[in-house]
């Protein structure tokens, strides 16, 4: 589907928008505007394909945390994609661990985090969220779980991501690059970039998000990153917004950046706005660090309005509703 994308240039701003189904795509305004609902936005190009996924319950009328799920799942089987779900790369010492986690319209909220062995760490995190009465099941005890509960257990590492492991493994040099997409976009492979984070507003008007990813390659065996951790990778508020975040995992958790989003927004601030601001304090505490590392934030109102930022440039984002279908708008960014 990637050969289908055009580069559509826009003028006043000099922004580029990169856009797939270009029927649908000639009305579409920037800087996003009010979109109403039912809407699903979600991080990356990858996040394309998931809405369209997530779409297929949100225009039968379906609630918005079952759009999550069956969106996000779409990238975690995706045998080409090495940043989420059951083909992503491993920690360094071989082992794939994933994160997730989901939260809905009543502000419950289910995570996985160094979970192994499972594909679907969305839906470990959803039957964590209905099934237990905890948040948060980690490591072993997710897997135990997530096997009495009847999901499948199976090694994840593929062929490649092995050898992309064995390869690093020549120098484990210990540091990942993330989603800073013109250094780190390898040939053949579409994929490469991160996690991905969704937020839906259904026909009702109420919020969900999910969010789930394989986290930094090569990373230290046991290291949970920003993405199922309530508050840092993903927040919902049904009376607000919701917030999602991709990249260095430990600068959005140090400022409990989707949260802050959120926040934020409550305060006034628009969508983009809020993302700039919580883009900014990461900045602001570690300018040098900033230099050198992607963060995203990617968030929506009550309204269905929606807004991105980001530190560095290359992040992106798609958004579905009735009017127009796999849009992909790059994300405001700092440097
Ligand atoms: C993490 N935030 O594990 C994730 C990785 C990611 O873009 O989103 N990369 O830190």
């Amino acid at each position: 589907m990637y050969n289908r994308r055009k580069f559509i240039k826009l003028s006043a701003a000099g922004a580029s928008l990169a856009a797939l189904s270009a029927s649908k795509i000639a009305r579409a305004a920037t800087p996003p505007a009010t979109a109403g609902f039912p809407i699903v936005i979600s991080t990356w190009d990858f996040g394309i394909v998931a809405n369209k996924e997530a779409w297929k319950t949100l225009e039968k009328g379906g609630r918005a945390l079952d759009a999550v799920e069956a969106g996000v799942r779409i990238p975690e089987a995706d045998m080409n994609n090495h940043t989420v779900g059951r083909a992503g790369y491993p920690d360094r010492d071989g082992h794939v661990t994933l994160d997730a986690c989901i939260m809905d319209e009543f502000g419950n909220c289910g995570s996985v985090g160094a979970i192994e062995y499972i594909a679907h760490p969305i839906s470990v995190a959803r039957a964590v969220m209905e099934k237990t009465p905890h948040v948060m099941l980690v490591g072993d005890g997710a897997t135990q779980f997530a096997v009495e509960q009847g999901f499948k257990k199976e090694k994840l590492l593929t062929p490649e991501s092995e050898k992309a492991w064995k390869e690093w493994l020549k120098t484990a040099k210990y540091s990942p690059v993330i989603n800073i997409e013109n250094k780190q976009h390898a040939p053949g492979n579409q994929y490469n970039h991160d996690t991905i984070g969704m937020l839906a507003i259904d026909a009702k008007g109420n919020l969900s998000g999910a969010c789930t990813t394989s986290g930094m390659a090569f990373k230290l065996h046991g290291r949970v990153g920003d993405s199922p951790i309530i508050g840092a990778g993903l927040y919902v508020d049904n009376e607000v917004g919701g917030a999602t975040s991709t990249g260095v995992g430990e600068e959005v958790i140090r400022n409990v950046g989707s949260f802050l989003v959120v926040e934020l927004m409550r305060q006034g601030m628009s969508p983009e706005d809020a993302c700039k601001e919580a883009v900014h304090r990461i900045i602001k505490k570690k300018p040098d660090t900033a230099k050198n590392i992607q963060v995203g934030f990617l968030a929506i109102n009550k309204k269905g309005e929606y807004g991105a930022y980001a530190i560095q440039k290359g992040f992106s984002f798609a958004v579905c509703n009735a009017e127009k279908q796999d849009l992909l708008i790059p994300g405001k960014s700092f440097y």
